[in-house]
């Protein structure tokens, strides 16, 4: 049907914008903002009741960024950098909140953002070279471009178990935490998982509950993160220097530089500087141990030191020794699953009223009425936190039926993993974007760092083609094709694979095992980009058809 007569059956308005955006997370919003600011159009679909994407969803206990906020911050405008004050080291949910929403109302953005509404297809027209996009409102709009900027951690994985529609107690998901809060006093939980989400909510849990059980599958290596207050001197330096502390994180390779940069390879130093390095890092607080040493991600008896060091640290926190041992990981590099940044992990399991299961030597079996099974007990619950974690990278994507040159898919032409060149742009999908999608550094890096630097070189080719009255853009075949060996090779170099990760897709039941994201480096990437962009778009075709098609009508 074409796209009028579908609206009309809808009843809903047909807009016509130059570009849609999916998504009004910290991507999106910085979207807007440059394509408004280049004189487009653009009309932002929001499936969240507000602006703050990922900061929107999770607001389980404890939930906080583990980049210091004054990394982890926009960096475009001056003026709203020198002028919004975090108040913590690493900043907790609601004020990276009520700061996305500050950025949407100082610029404002919400005027063309539509709330509470899920876009469900975007369909390439090859006769137009426009998308149609259509939501689950039963609107449809027409842009030449269309923008995804869903995130790489949006998509949650939903809990699977047998017998969870039984369940007479509440279950929650860290993905998708009640707004006005839970509060767990007097209570039996039970959290299942032991990521990023679980480390962060598990020590305030702890203090509510009358008995938490942690139903532990992998353990994970945690590092403290010493938030503390903002140290107004410390706010007050980097402030002054935000010009050159930006292009050093832009120029890096994970888009930070306040936890500091490896200098030499671990196994060139003795075993007491290795020492000394970790114990720094580890006062320190923060992410930082695992880039003390240049060759940690690439050696694996190097990575041993640093691993050996943490669980070092986790005997002499853990008063019992089995414990100890159960929450002390063996199996997998330090750093291939992504590090976690915790306040008072590890001494949550010296509390009486906290049980760590270890379900990976006896699985959860099932769910009933009253708790939890494994294949060993049954522990009766009130509420059980699903912090189980997201279809990464992949999921929002392809949460979208989105079809390209002569209807294909992209659900199909990514069954065996995503393929993109620069993780950017998507062969037989001509002007659709995807903002730090899969084949960038994204979730590897800081992602203010590769939001920006993606949505600069997007709203940058957009001007490019207006400038020329070109139409559309696509990647081509042996470029996508090169990059993603190139992905490839690059993750091969390292450790990565030899974890089962959500890098790896290994997280999600069925989900091919390819290592997602790009690992080369936010500084060595964006030269890439750049020098694509430099070189006339490089990699890509550039039409003008509809333009011609144009002239022949005017003459
Ligand atoms: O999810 P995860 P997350 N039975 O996938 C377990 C970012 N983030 O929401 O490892 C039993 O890391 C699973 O076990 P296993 C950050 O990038 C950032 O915690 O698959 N267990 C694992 O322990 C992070 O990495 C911040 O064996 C099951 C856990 O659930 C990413 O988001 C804060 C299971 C899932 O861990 C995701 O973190 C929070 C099953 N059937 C998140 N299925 C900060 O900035 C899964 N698990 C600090």
């Amino acid at each position: 049907m074409p796209n009028e007569s579908k609206a009309a059956a809808t009843g809903a308005a047909l807009g016509n914008v130059d570009a849609v955006i999916v998504g009004a997370g910290l991507a999106g919003l910085y979207m807007l903002h440059r394509l408004r600011g280049l004189g487009f159009s653009a009309r932002v679909f929001e499936a969240g009741a507000d602006v703050g994407g990922t900061w929107y969803w999770n607001r389980y206990p404890g939930a906080r960024c583990d980049v210091e906020s004054m990394e982890y911050s926009y960096s475009f405008s001056e003026s709203l950098q020198q002028e919004w004050h975090w108040n913590e080291r690493y900043a907790g949910q609601p004020e990276i909140l009520r700061y996305v929403r500050h950025v949407a109302d100082r610029f404002d953005l919400r005027r063309d953002i539509q709330f509470e509404t899920r876009v469900t297809t975007a369909t390439f027209d090859e006769g137009t070279s426009r998308w149609a996009i259509e939501t689950d409102r039963g609107e449809l709009v027409s842009a030449q471009f269309c923008i995804m900027a869903t995130g790489c951690l949006s998509s949650t994985q939903e809990p699977q178990f047998e017998g969870l529609e039984t369940f007479t107690g509440d279950w929650y998901h860290t993905g998708r935490w009640p707004h006005e809060g839970v509060d767990f006093t007097g209570l039996r939980v039970g959290v299942v998982g032991t990521g990023s989400s679980a480390i962060q909510s598990i020590p305030i849990i702890a203090q509510q509950a009358e008995h938490l059980f942690v139903f532990q599958r992998t353990p994970n290596y945690s590092v403290p993160a010493r938030n503390a207050p903002m140290d107004p001197e410390y706010e007050q330096r980097i402030k002054a220097e935000y010009d050159d502390l930006r292009q050093r994180e832009r120029e890096s390779r994970a888009g930070v530089v306040l936890m500091g940069v490896p200098e030499q390879p671990a196994l060139d130093v003795t075993a007491e500087e290795r020492e000394r390095a970790y114990e720094a890092r580890w006062s320190r607080g923060g992410l930082g141990i695992t880039r003390a040493f240049t060759d940690l991600v690439i050696n694996r008896e190097a990575n041993d030191t640093a691993a050996e060091f943490v669980r070092a640290k986790i005997r002499a926190t853990v008063h019992d020794p089995a414990v100890a041992e159960t929450l002390s990981p063996h199996d997998y590099p330090i750093g291939t699953k992504r590090l976690c940044a915790d306040t008072d992990y590890y001494e949550t399991f010296n509390r009486d009223n906290v049980t760590l299961v270890d379900v990976r030597k006896a699985p959860i079996t099932r769910i009933t009425a009253g708790g939890l099974c494994t294949a060993d007990a049954e522990y009766a619950l009130d509420a059980i936190v699903f912090a189980i974690g997201f279809d990464a990278m992949t999921g929002a994507l392809l949460g979208v039926d989105i079809r390209g040159r002569e209807g294909s898919a992209l659900r199909e032409q990514w069954t065996a993993g995503p393929r993109s060149y620069l993780g950017l742009s998507i062969t037989g999908f001509p002007n659709l974007f995807t903002i730090t999608g899969p084949g960038s550094p994204s979730v590897l890096s800081n992602m203010m760092v590769s939001i920006e630097q993606h949505v600069d070189w997007i709203a940058d080719c957009l001007a490019h083609l207006r400038a020329r009255d070109l139409d559309t853009i696509e990647a081509t075949v042996a470029a996508q094709e090169a990059w993603v060996e190139h992905v490839n090779d690059v993750a091969r170099a390292t450790l990565y694979p030899q974890a089962n990760s959500w890098y790896m897709g290994a997280n999600i039941p069925g989900k091919p095992r390819v290592f997602m994201p790009y690992i080369g480096g936010v500084g060595a990437y964006r030269e890439k980009c750049d020098d694509v962009a430099a070189k006339g778009y490089e990699g890509f075709t550039l039409s003008a058809q509809r333009s011609a098609l144009r002239d022949q009508v005017a003459r």
